[in-house]
């Protein structure tokens, strides 16, 4: 098995080119998208061998989509194509510099995945399973596959790192709450935004977040503090900065940057401090371009960037 292993549903994407926005705009560039398999390229950028599956329909995104993903290095050998169902899409706009997104996901092949479809060797094999609360919202179905998967790691000591990426286009807060708190108790990483825990905890207070992270067994890493990542593992909390980004053109992605650091760091051996300090880079390199993974860094570029290495343009 691939040293990372995750799963979910990966999307055509179509953004509109228009700052007039989607009725207006008469272009759309196509790319794909998806949480999981946006860490799982970052990961195989970086060094580390990582592997993503997810349903895809019998239609030109999922073969776009699963020869890219491939194309990346990443192992989609788990994956199931051909599904009689539509890979899912969705379509962004950016007007007056806030971003939209609109879902055609409802029913997808994605969404149709069943936990007996999971390769329970293959997940066992990991050193490292990343799950997102967007494969949890998106079916019964898929939190099934989830909470099947963190089973399959857990009885097999495979760390467990999981994002809330809470989406209230998928479900209510009411519903998100209940679940995505119960899958951060069987975390080993959980990686959360600042924003994300107001909403989930019901609080402004940080202070009561953190309480309340610290009753979890995870190591917790919270984005989106003032420039900094919060770590906080067993009641210490480490103020970890954020690397300046120059030229900030699409801030979409960030969080999934931010985890395929995180994880690679955590694969090379680095302390969780260590590892949130490389997923602060990399999640402020994949934001200086447009698209969701098309700028995740390869270990020379992060060395490039440390300065560890010359960069030679020529
Ligand atoms: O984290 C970025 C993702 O939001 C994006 O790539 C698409 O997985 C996605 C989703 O469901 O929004």
């Amino acid at each position: 098995s691939p040293e990372l292993v995750t799963f979910g549903e990966s999307m055509g994407l179509f953004t509109a080119q228009d700052s007039r926005g989607l009725e207006y705009a008469s272009t759309l560039h196509k790319s794909f998208g998806g949480a999981e398999s946006n860490v799982a390229i970052g990961v195989a950028r970086l060094g580390h061998t990582s592997g993503w599956f997810g349903a895809l329909g019998k239609d030109p995104l999922g073969d776009m989509i699963y020869k890219s993903i491939r194309g990346e290095g990443v192992d989609v050998s788990q994956t199931v194509r051909g599904v009689d169902a539509p890979t899912g899409m969705m379509i962004r706009e950016n007007t007056a510099g806030r971003t939209s997104v609109y879902y055609y996901r409802k029913g997808s092949a994605a969404s149709r995945m069943q936990p007996d479809q999971l390769n329970a060797s293959y997940i066992a094999g990991a050193k490292i399973l990343h799950v997102t609360g967007i494969t949890a919202a998106i079916s019964p179905s898929g939190l099934a596959c989830v909470e099947a998967a963190i089973d399959i790691a857990a009885a097999a000591g495979v760390k467990i790192s999981f994002d809330p990426n809470l989406r209230l286009k998928l479900w209510s807060l009411e519903e998100a709450r209940g679940v995505l708190l119960r899958l951060a108790e069987k975390a080993d990483y959980f990686l959360p935004g600042l924003d994300e825990l107001k909403l989930l905890y019901d609080t402004d207070d940080d202070a009561a977040i953190f309480a309340s992270l610290s009753k979890l067994k995870a190591v917790s890493i919270v984005k989106g503090g003032p420039d900094l990542t919060y770590v906080l593992e067993q009641g210490n909390v480490t103020e970890v900065p954020y690397f300046k980004a120059d030229n900030v053109l699409d801030t979409v992605g960030a969080g999934d940057g931010f985890c395929a650091g995180f994880i690679a760091g955590l694969l090379k051996g680095e302390s969780a401090v260590e590892a949130t300090r490389l997923g602060n880079l990399t999640g402020s390199m994949v934001i200086q371009a447009v698209g969701d993974w098309e700028a995740l860094p390869t270990w020379e570029q992060v060395e490039a960037k440390l300065g560890n290495k010359a960069h030679i343009e020529r």
